[in-house]
Parts: C-alpha cells; sequence; structure tokens
C-alpha cells in the first residue's frame, strides 16, 4: 500500500506543483529558465524563471500566438504539446518541441528574453520522433537526439536535416520506452542521459557516456541512476529528468514525479509535477540525492518566492502566463476586454464533455485548495470546473436561477444536485480536501466538494465527489487537474476567481 502523503513542505519539492511535466533547464548566469509540456492546452510550453533553483516564477509561454499553435478542435486530451528542451546557445535561447496533433510535428522556436516574444516555428520535418533535444558541439554542428533513441544532425536555424537517423542506445536490456534523450559535454565525455520505464510506476533516469555525440556509448554500472520503482517514497514515477549546473559548479538534476494518495493503487491527482535533486559526480558518472520533499540546504540563499496573487480580478487587458484555455484562445471566445474587469466566455457549443468546449483555468498546485468565482450567467450557463479531460470532471454552473453539480466520470454523467438561487451574479466554489480518516485500503485520494457561497460567506455545498474519478490512474493520459471557468451556453462573465491553498504552501506561483 502506498504510504500516506505528507503535507506540502515549504520551501521544498515539488519546486513547481501541478501539472508540469517533462521538465527541461538551462542557466544563464545566475539565472535558471525551465519549460514544460502543456499538451491541449493554450498558450503551450509554460517557461518559468529562478535564481535558486527552488522558487519559480512563470515568466510566459513559448507558443503563445495561434500561428505557433494550432491545436484541431477534435483532438483528445494529452494530444498537442509534449517534452521540451529548452537550451541557450550562442547569444539565443533555443527549444525544440513536438506538437503530437495533427498536421504538427517537430519544431524549434527562439528568443532572446525567454520571456518572449518567441520566434514562429521552423519545423523540422526530418527530425525523427518525439522528446527532441538539441546540443552544439564546439564548431557549430547541432544534432537532435529523440525517443527510441536515435539521432540526427540538424540546422536548427532552418529545421533541415542531414544524413539519415542513427540508433545511439536504447537504455537496459528490457526496459520499456527509451525516451526523454538529453545529451551534454561534460568534462571529457559526452553524456547521454534518458529516461526508460514508461512514465507510471516504473519510471526512472539511466545515462551512457561516449567520446563523441554519436557514441558509442557506454552505459553507467549503477543505472538507473534514478527509480522510485518499487519503493514506498512519497514521490513516485520519478524520471523524464534534465542536467544543470549551478554558478557555483554544483549539479542539479530537474526531474518529472507524481504524488499518489489514497489507498491502494494510489491515485495522483494534479498530473505530474516538477521536482530538484542534488547531482554529485563519482568516477565521471553522477550519482543523483535524494528527491527529498523537505531540500537539503542549498549552496546559495534563497530568493523570496513569487508574490503571492490569490485573486485575478482580471483587470488586465490580456491573461496572466498561468492561465491556459482549451485548445485555442479567439477573442470572440474569451476576453477581458468585453466588459472590463470580467472575464467574458462566449459559448460555441458543446459541454465540459467535449473536446472543445470554452474553458479557461489554471493548474490546480495544492493538494488542499479552494476555488471560488462570482458568474454572472445572465445571458447564458457558466460554472467552475474541475477538469482532468473531457471524460472525466466534476463541476458547478449557474443557468437563470439554477445551479447544478454535474459529475462526469468515464462515460458516466450525472447531474448530482441543483439548487435554486436568486436572479443575478453567483460566487460558486470548489473547495478540495484530504479525505476523512482513518483510511482504508480503499480509500480515495480527496475529496471534491461543489457548493455555492452565501452572502454571509458560508458555503452550502451541493456534492462532495471522490477525488479518484478525476485522477489519472483512473483516466489515463498525460496531465493534471486544471480547475477553470467555462461557458457552455451563450455567454459568461466572470468577475474575479481566487484560488487559496489549504495545505500550508503558499508559495506556489498563481495566476
Ligand atoms: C513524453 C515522454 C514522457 O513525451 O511522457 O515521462 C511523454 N515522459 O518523454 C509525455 O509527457
Amino acid at each position: 500500500m502506498p504510504a500516506p502523503r505528507r503535507p506540502d513542505p515549504r520551501p521544498g519539492n515539488p519546486v513547481i506543483p501541478g501539472f508540469h511535466p517533462d521538465p527541461s533547464v538551462c542557466r544563464v548566469g545566475d539565472d535558471y529558465y525551465l519549460a514544460c509540456s502543456s499538451f491541449e492546452y493554450f498558450p503551450g510550453v509554460p517557461l518559468f524563471h529562478s535564481r535558486d533553483l527552488v522558487h519559480w516564477t512563470q515568466i510566459g509561454n513559448a507558443l503563445d500566438r495561434p500561428e505557433q499553435l494550432r491545436l484541431p478542435p477534435s483532438m483528445p486530451s494529452s494530444g498537442g504539446i509534449y517534452a521540451p528542451t529548452l537550451r541557450h546557445h550562442d547569444g539565443r535561447f533555443w527549444l525544440v518541441v513536438t506538437n503530437c496533433s495533427e498536421g504538427g510535428g517537430n519544431l524549434i522556436v527562439t528568443a532572446t528574453d525567454p520571456a518572449g516574444p518567441w520566434s514562429d516555428p521552423i519545423w523540422a520535418p526530418g527530425v525523427p520522433g518525439i522528446d527532441p533535444d538539441l546540443v552544439w558541439e564546439e564548431d557549430g554542428t547541432c544534432w537532435c537526439t529523440v525517443a527510441g533513441v536515435s539521432q540526427v544532425r540538424l540546422d536548427p536555424s532552418t529545421g533541415r536535416t542531414y544524413g539519415t537517423p542513427h540508433r545511439l542506445w536504447s537504455g537496459g536490456p528490457g526496459a520499456k520506452a527509451p525516451e526523454a534523450p538529453h545529451l551534454y559535454r561534460i568534462g571529457d565525455y559526452w553524456y547521454l542521459l534518458i529516461a526508460e520505464g514508461g512514465t507510471e510506476r516504473g519510471h526512472g533516469v539511466s545515462i551512457a557516456r561516449g567520446r563523441t555525440p554519436a557514441g558509442p556509448f557506454e552505459p553507467c554500472p549503477a543505472n538507473p541512476i534514478l527509480t522510485h520503482r518499487g519503493t514506498d517514497h512519497p514521490v513516485q514515477n520519478t524520471g523524464h529528468a534534465d542536467l544543470v549546473q549551478g554558478p557555483d559548479g554544483s549539479w542539479w538534476m530537474v526531474l518529472l514525479g507524481v504524488r499518489p494518495g489514497g489507498g491502494t493503487p494510489g491515485w495522483h491527482v494534479l498530473g505530474r509535477e516538477t521536482f530538484l535533486a542534488p547531482v554529485t559526480w563519482v568516477d565521471a558518472w553522477p550519482v543523483v540525492g535524494e528527491v527529498a520533499l523537505d531540500l537539503p540546504e542549498l549552496p546559495w540563499p534563497l530568493s523570496p518566492g513569487p508574490a503571492e496573487e490569490r485573486r485575478d480580478d482580471f483587470d488586465l487587458a490580456g491573461l496572466r502566463p498561468p492561465w491556459i484555455s482549451l485548445r485555442d484562445r479567439p477573442a470572440e471566445h474569451c476576453t477581458t476586454e468585453e466588459r472590463p474587469g470580467w472575464l467574458t466566455l462566449r459559448a460555441r457549443g458543446g459541454s465540459l464533455d467535449e473536446p472543445d468546449v470554452v474553458f479557461t483555468g489554471r493548474r490546480q498546485q495544492h493538494l488542499a485548495c479552494r476555488a471560488r468565482t462570482l458568474v454572472d450567467a445572465a445571458e447564458g450557463c457558466g460554472g467552475l470546473a474541475v477538469r482532468l479531460d473531457e471524460r472525466h470532471h466534476y463541476a458547478i454552473e449557474v443557468s437563470g436561477t439554477e445551479v447544478r453539480a454535474v459529475a462526469r466520470a468515464g462515460s458516466l454523467r450525472t447531474v448530482v444536485a441543483t439548487r435554486s438561487v436568486p436572479a443575478g451574479p453567483v460566487v460558486l466554489a470548489v473547495t478540495i480536501t484530504e479525505p476523512p480518516t482513518p483510511h482504508g485500503p480503499c480509500t480515495g485520494p480527496d475529496v471534491v466538494s461543489l457548493g455555492v457561497e452565501q452572502p454571509d460567506g458560508t458555503i452550502t455545498e451541493l456534492a462532495a465527489l471522490d477525488g479518484r474519478y478525476l485522477s489519472t490512474e483512473v483516466a489515463g493520459g498525460f496531465t493534471g487537474r486544471v480547475i477553470g471557468m467555462y461557458a457552455t451556453e451563450g455567454t459568461a462573465r466572470f468577475d474575479w476567481f481566487d484560488y487559496e491553498p489549504l495545505d500550508g504552501r503558499t508559495e506556489a506561483p498563481s495566476p
């Protein structure tokens, strides 16, 4: 049975909580930058900045214009943007990533300021797979390495490839899914870091080294250099890593992991999160320290965490970087300019069960939290949802004077409860808490409560639902929960949205 989760520590791991998988990191001077996958959400590829590797502030999204990212309306969840690599070379940031949707492929964008703007995409159709990595030799030759693991020479400024892709090294015998390659020149060797075992409980990180970027590669005798498979560590599925060296010469690994909760087999609900681990070197091989919830002392002072902005009043012309919309964000369906100080969402038909419902939200980043929003649905139907995908979500919505709590799990969809409310704007609330103790082997990971706030501030609960149905172990896929506002009929307007951690960790970035 999985070990019970501990509450979120402060400061500590995960360093970027919530659905932020496949981290790729680079450093320029004293500044670190990190990019993650984003799948079916727009804008794509969230970008973070840090001075201490622990506190990260989202500074933008690399793919934030429709010319850079088009996701077909019918694309199911967990399609779209997979696994970027972020590097700094020759005075510019280079980001290579795969758009796995129809009409997509591997693309490169560049920027001088990682906060943007990023260039239009340079397509690289000759790159033969997902999880692309870029590395340069001293003479400027650039290699692109992909899952499998294979490699091709590439001109990243044109996307043109040269020669046929060649196989490098596929990890340990029998391990599935050799992927997430990153190639580095460190000292006298070229190191090929990969993930293997799949992104589930068998996940791990292995490494090999060679004298040239094309190999041959000699596997590390201590492989996998990181895995939590078969352990009761509170962080599971550890893998998909990237290495970075601090300005003081110390080495660090960023990686993805999950925090399963509840009984057996354990359900993780926040998606794959970004963790940090120290790295030392023995005999020219990296040794990964513990992926500890409470991080060890760092060799530099911690910088202050990002400013806490729990409430978004929608008082800017656009939306802050952490807001993500499903597949696209055309102004006619999602805008803060139509009624200043409000987010206006205009439905394009469909319900939350459709892949292209009009939905804008933020990642759930805390195991326990509360989100509330003031909605005016006089001209339609809108609400507040905890969304894993189109087949797994819980929502509280208002239409006229009726509030409904709705649950969708797999092919079952139910209106769980309804309540009459006076005409006019209403505050909808979602509160997520750990399940009551005692826990048993069948206890779910959390409880999702859907309610309406009364004028005196108390919340009337319409439904309290087992959170396991909004977990990756039930729903499948690569994402995590996103809490957000939606419109399914006419127009719904939202005056504010606030998100409050309830588990003691307060410094995570908020929109
Ligand atoms: C990604 C692969 C992986 O392409 O999951 O955990 C896939 N690793 O490297 C989707 O994130």
